[in-house]
C-alpha cells in the first residue's frame, strides 16, 4: 500500500520533537534518554520519549491500516481527527480525566500528547491483581460529563450542530457495527475460539434473542446521535496511577478516543460494564472469587457517578422549560437500561470476534474455557431481563453465569 505521508519512526523522533514549538517546550529533543514504540493497540503507532531530566512526551501517528491484521485492512488515517476533537472538547469539560495534547500534525495523522508513563493501562493493572480504588467511579464521572457538556443539554444550537457536523466518522462506526454488533452471531470469518468453546459461540449465533438485541442495539448505535461519545472506552483507554504503597488511585486519564462520534451514550457505559465483567471473569477462572466480586463492584461505581455527575450538571440545561425533572428520570433510566445490551455486545465481542483481550486470552486454556463461556452465557442473560436493571442486577446476573461455567467442562 502507497501512503501518500511519511511514517514516524524512533531514528526521526528526536528531530521531529526538536522541529515542533509546542514539544519542543515540553521535552530536551537535544538530550532525549531514550525513544521507544510502545504502542500495543490495535491501530496505531505510538512513540514514547524522555529526556535526561526525566520529561517526556508521547507521539502517536494513525496508519493507513488496521496494524493488527496489516495493510491487508485498509482504514483511513483521518481518525486521528477525531481523536484530537474529541480529546480537546472532552478535556474541556473534566480536564482532570482526559489526556492532554499538545500538538496535530495534520498532513501526518500525528498527535503529539502528554506522557503518562508513570500511569499503567488501566487493564494491565487489573489482570496484575491492582484496584486503583476510585478508577471505575473516575470513568462513570468523565462519561457523565461527556453525556451532558457535548450533547443538546449543554451546547448551544449552532455549537452542538458544529460539533455532530465535525464528528461524523463512518469507518470507525462501521468497525463498531461489525466487530462489536454484527460478528459475534454472524461470522466474517474473522472469529476464533478455542475448540471447546466452539458450542459455546455456536449457541451464541443460534440464539434468536440474542441476534434481535443485537439488531435494536446496532440501530441504536447507527441512529442514537446523543453525545459526542468515546466510543471505544474499555480498560485499554483508561490510564491510572496511584502513589506507591497505595491502592487508591491518584490519577485516571482517559485517552484513544478515535472511535468517537455521535451516538448513544448509553454505550461507553456498556463498553465499561463489559470490560469490568471481562476483568471478573479471569478473577473467577484463577478461583479469586473475592477478586471477581470486587470487579464486578466497579460496574455500579461507574454508574453512580455517571449518574451523580450528570445530576450535577442538570441545573445547568440548555432548555428547562421543557426538559423538566420528569424527563431526566427517564432518560436516566433508559440509559441504564440501555447499557445492558450495550454491554452484552461488547462482552460477546471480545470472546468470539477478532479483537480479543489479556483479561481472557492469557488465562491458560484449561481456564480460558470456562471463563469466555461465562462470559458468553452472561451477555445471553442480560438481553433477557426485562425486570430490575439496575447496575448491580446487571453485575449480580454476570457474577451468577461466570462462576456457574468457570470450571470449563
Ligand atoms: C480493527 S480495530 C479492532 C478493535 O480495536 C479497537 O480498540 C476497537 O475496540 C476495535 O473494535
Ligand atoms: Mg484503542
Amino acid at each position: 500500500m502507497e501512503a501518500d505521508y511519511r511514517f514516524l519512526t524512533v531514528d526521526e523522533v528526536p528531530g521531529y520533537l526538536a522541529s515542533v514549538p509546542a514539544l519542543a517546550e515540553r521535552i530536551d529533543a537535544g538530550r532525549l534518554v531514550s525513544v521507544g514504540e510502545i504502542g500495543d493497540g490495535n491501530l496505531n503507532l505510538v512513540f514514547l520519549a524522555k529526556d535526561a531530566d526525566g520529561r517526556g512526551v508521547v507521539v502517536k501517528q494513525a496508519l493507513p491500516y488496521v496494524r493488527m491484521v496489516g495493510e491487508g485492512w485498509p482504514m483511513t488515517p483521518e481518525r486521528e481527527k477525531h481523536e484530537i476533537q474529541s480529546l480537546l472538547a472532552h478535556h474541556a469539560l473534566v480536564p482532570e480525566l482526559v489526556v492532554e495534547v499538545l500538538h496535530h500534525d495534520e498532513g501526518r495523522h500525528i498527535i503529539g500528547m502528554e506522557d503518562l508513563s508513570d500511569h499503567q493501562v488501566w487493564r494491565h493493572a487489573l489482570n496484575d491483581g491492582a484496584t486503583h480504588d476510585g478508577a471505575a467511579a473516575a470513568v462513570g464521572r468523565y462519561i457523565g460529563a461527556v453525556a451532558f457538556g457535548t450533547s443538546v443539554f449543554g451546547l448551544g444550537r449552532q455549537e452542538l450542530a458544529d460539533a455532530q457536523a465535525a464528528a461524523i466518522n463512518p469507518e470507525l462506526c462501521e468497525i463498531t457495527e461489525d466487530l462489536v454488533f454484527t460478528e459475534p452471531s454472524v461470522d466474517a470469518g474473522r472469529n476464533e475460539v478455542l475448540p471447546e468453546n466452539e458450542p459455546d459461540a455456536a449457541a451464541l449465533a443460534a440464539d434468536d434473542t440474542f441476534v434481535d438485541a443485537m439488531g435494536r442495539a446496532k440501530y441504536a448505535f447507527m441512529t442514537h446521535g446523543e453525545a459526542l461519545i468515546h466510543g471505544d472506552l474499555h480498560t485499554g483507554s483508561v490510564m491510572v496511577r496511584a502513589p506507591q504503597g497505595s491502592t487508591v488511585a491518584d490519577s485516571v486519564k482517559v485517552f484513544d478516543s478515535e472511535f468517537a462520534f455521535y451516538g448513544p451514550v448509553a454505550f461507553d457505559i456498556g463498553a465499561s460494564w463489559a470490560n469490568y465483567v471481562l476483568a471478573a471473569s479471569r478473577a473467577f477462572a484463577m478461583g479469586d472469587d473475592a477478586r471477581g466480586h470486587w470487579a464486578l463492584g466497579l460496574v455500579d461505581q461507574t454508574w453512580q457517578a455517571f449518574e451523580a455527575e450528570f445530576r450535577t450538571r442538570w441545573p445547568e440545561r440548555v432548555d428547562p422549560r421543557v426538559w423538566r425533572d420528569s424527563f431526566l428520570e427517564e432518560r436516566i433510566a433508559a440509559w441504564r437500561a440501555e447499557a445492558w445490551v450495550f454491554a452484552a455486545a461488547k462482552m460477546s465481542r471480545r470472546i468470539v470476534g477478532a479483537a480479543k483481550v489479556t483479561d481472557v486470552q492469557t488465562l491458560p486454556p484449561d481456564l480460558r474455557v470456562g471463563a469466555a463461556r461465562g462470559v458468553l452465557a452472561a451477555a445471553r442473560a442480560a438481553v433477557r431481563v426485562s425486570g430490575d436493571r439496575s447496575a448491580t442486577a446487571f453485575s449480580e446476573l454476570c457474577g451468577a453465569e461466570l462462576v456457574r461455567h468457570r470450571t470449563g467442562g
